[in-house]
């Protein structure tokens, strides 16, 4: 015996020489053939018939299988034809009395290695069954290297530095609320959530976006993000709360599901999506908004104004909601253009019958010029700043 049973590709582990499965109706025969493959250092497993040796094998590794062909029951030939089925390529051997040419055309198209014609002796067993070991291991072999050479290369350090990093901003991974006020009425209408991590190498929710991105994890973190929404929304003291979606986000299944945690909420939920992004690569916006709305679930298109998108995500989306970018909102009474802007948008919106929230209110000039321009939804930091679950408004 030499050392197979210590070789990488684990063939014959536990085993020895192997480990063989003998398949026969005869007690005797399943006696003989096992001890004459344990004398030579197989493993070896006795049964009786072809149910049995099915049920093994679609439960424990065999590097060989010994087969009786004619079995009651389950036969030695339809053995082989389950094994195939399974996909395993394990050699079976048959042992027969008489090859009949018609089953041994069968048993070759299936993959048996050779046949045994009873009486056989000792060494022509033997023989027979290491022969079928060693073409189970080259099996086995070509298996590995074949992953080997399709595996992609080992990530670089940098790359490594980057998941770690990502890791550590899942674990401290929290959402924060921002709240979206009606200045007509002081009323309080919804919370924005807004993602944000303690990890110091990805400073804020961009580049947590922007790891996830680079290391295939949108989809990942999206439904991390979602499940938080969904675990806090009951406590959340006002109608509605609005989720930023990346559009990668629109292809995940689990956006779709009506058993997805945010999915139960849909009918408080308003999902986001940036004008920022183009939704040129996601191929069937209509529908896949359609069954969101089918969820029960709103949409928002955010940073309106600051994208490069045209007007073609605009229809796609036909938003219930539309949030201007605070760069259109910055410095509005300073500025002829952007009132003049606003005050346009705001009529549109409303002939469209869109709600239209105006982003990143800093000070009560810019608020007071929004006013003026029809404007009466508001976020940013002049009513509060985005914090743990649910900030106050300072009217
Ligand atoms: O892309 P989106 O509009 O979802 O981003 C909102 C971001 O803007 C949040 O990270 C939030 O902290 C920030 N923000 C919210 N209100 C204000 C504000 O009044 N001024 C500024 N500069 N940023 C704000
Ligand atoms: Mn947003």
């Amino acid at each position: 015996m030499h050392g197979d049973a210590h070789s990488p590709d684990g063939a014959g582990s536990g085993g020895g020489q192997g480990r063989v499965l003998v398949v026969d109706d005869e007690p005797a025969l399943v006696r003989v053939v096992t001890r004459m493959l344990h004398a030579s250092g197989f493993t070896v497993t006795g049964v009786q018939d072809g149910e049995a040796a099915v049920a093994l094998v679609a439960t424990q590794d065999f590097d060989v299988i010994v087969s009786d062909i004619t079995m009651p029951g389950l036969d030695g030939m339809q053995l082989l034809r389950a094994v195939r089925e399974f996909g395993l390529d394990v050699p079976v051997i048959l042992m027969t009395g008489a090859p009949g040419t018609e089953s041994a055309i069968q048993a070759v198209e299936f993959g048996a290695v050779r046949y045994l014609v009873k009486p056989f002796n000792e060494r022509m067993l033997c023989d027979a069954v290491s022969h079928a070991a060693r073409l189970h291991r080259v099996a086995r072999l070509k298996r590995q290297a074949l992953a080997t050479v399709q595996s992609l290369p080992p990530p670089p350090a940098e790359t490594q530095a980057l998941e770690a990093s990502f890791e550590r901003a899942l674990a401290s991974l929290w959402m924060a609320y921002q709240p979206i006020v009606r200045w007509s009425g002081r009323h309080g209408l919804a919370y924005e959530a807004l993602m944000r991590s303690e990890e110091p190498s990805l400073p804020h929710p961009g580049a947590v976006l922007h790891a996830a991105e680079q290391l295939g994890r949108l989809e990942e973190l999206g439904r991390l993000i979602r499940n938080r929404v969904a675990s806090t929304i009951e406590s959340a003291p006002w109608e509605l709360v609005f989720v930023n979606l990346h559009t990668r986000d629109l292809v995940d299944d689990a956006l779709y599901s009506p058993h997805a945690p945010l999915s139960r909420h849909a009918r408080r939920v308003v999902l986001e999506i940036t004008e920022r992004a183009s939704l040129d690569d996601i191929g069937d916006v209509r529908p896949r908004v359609a069954a969101l709305r089918r969820l029960g679930y709103r949409i928002a298109v955010d940073d309106l104004g600051a994208g490069y998108a045209g007007l073609t995500a605009f229809t796609q989306l036909e938003p219930e909601v539309v949030k201007f970018d605070m760069s259109l909102v910055r410095g509005l009474h300073q500025s002829e253009t952007k009132r003049k802007l606003i005050r346009s948008l705001t009529g549109v919106f409303r002939e469209l019958g869109m709600m239209a929230i105006a982003e990143g209110v800093e000070t009560p000039e810019e608020r007071d010029a929004l006013i003026a321009e029809g404007c009466d939804l508001f976020q940013g930091y002049l009513f509060a700043r985005p914090g743990p679950a649910f900030p106050t408004v300072s009217w």
